[in-house]
């Protein structure tokens, strides 16, 4: 099938090296990024790099994502910069391959979930400042390569539906409120651009649709994602 064959007709730079391209997907808590990631594992050349949510949920035994979930005031500041580090960390692991995809980035960490922690009210202004400072000092000391968004477009009440038929025991107190929040603070950053720089173009695909229709949108976008440096 096409979707297991090489990227053999890549373009390739003045001193034929191929160039390197870094696509990250972007989307609300269970906008289906997972399975957009799973399509794009099975081609060749192309380095899939997960969230790292494992890591999160166990810090020397402890489950810093499932505690800042019951105490986001106590455990925001903690899972943040945990989060901050670890996505960090992804960004600057040398490639592998001549396309890298990366499940979110330190800058949706930054500007989508330490900001909802912040105006919800549940992070102090000292911790808030604290994280950005340390997010400006890094963003501006290492480089962070991207060259396209791919955002899933969801409805929070869609997202809303897959997270309670997953039943992620951290996730059951997530409310509806919280995937809105979320979704509004992605809107105004990625289509709005009402926020925050957003690093590299955007392209957007809506990502309500069942399993069916969301591979046969990544087939129709194949080309466009996977040339994204052109
Ligand atoms: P998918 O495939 O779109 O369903 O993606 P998920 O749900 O497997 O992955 P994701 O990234 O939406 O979320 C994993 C969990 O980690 C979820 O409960 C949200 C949480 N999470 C991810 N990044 C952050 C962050 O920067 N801050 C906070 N507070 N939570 C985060």
């Amino acid at each position: 099938s096409r979707s297991s064959t090489s990227l053999s007709h890549r373009k390739l730079v003045r001193n034929g090296e191929e160039k390197k391209s870094v696509i990250w997907i972007e989307g609300n808590i269970a906008s289906g990024k997972t399975t957009c990631l799973e399509y794009f594992n099975k081609t060749s050349g192309i380095e899939v790099l997960t969230e790292p949510v494992s890591k999160w949920r166990n810090v020397q035994g402890c489950n810093l994502l499932g505690l800042m979930y019951q105490d986001p005031s106590r455990w925001g500041l903690t899972l943040q910069t945990y989060i901050q580090l670890t996505m960090l960390d992804r960004h600057v692991l040398p490639m592998t391959a001549p396309v890298r995809m990366l499940e979110r980035s330190i800058y949706s960490a930054k500007y989508i979930f330490v900001e909802n922690l912040y105006k919800s009210g549940k992070m102090p202004e000292v911790d808030f400042a604290v994280l950005s400072e340390w997010f400006e000092w890094i963003i501006k000391n290492i480089d962070i390569p991207v060259d396209l968004i791919v955002y899933l477009q969801t409805s929070p009440q869609t997202c809303y539906e897959r997270l309670k038929q997953r039943c992620r025991e951290e996730e059951k107190v997530i409310p509806l409120e919280y995937l809105e929040s979320i979704h509004n603070l992605y809107e105004d950053w990625l289509i709005h651009h009402k926020s925050f720089e957003v690093p590299a173009p955007v392209l957007v695909i809506p990502a309500d649709h069942d399993l069916k229709k969301m591979l046969h949108q990544y087939e129709e976008n194949r080309e466009k994602i996977l040339m994204a440096h052109c």
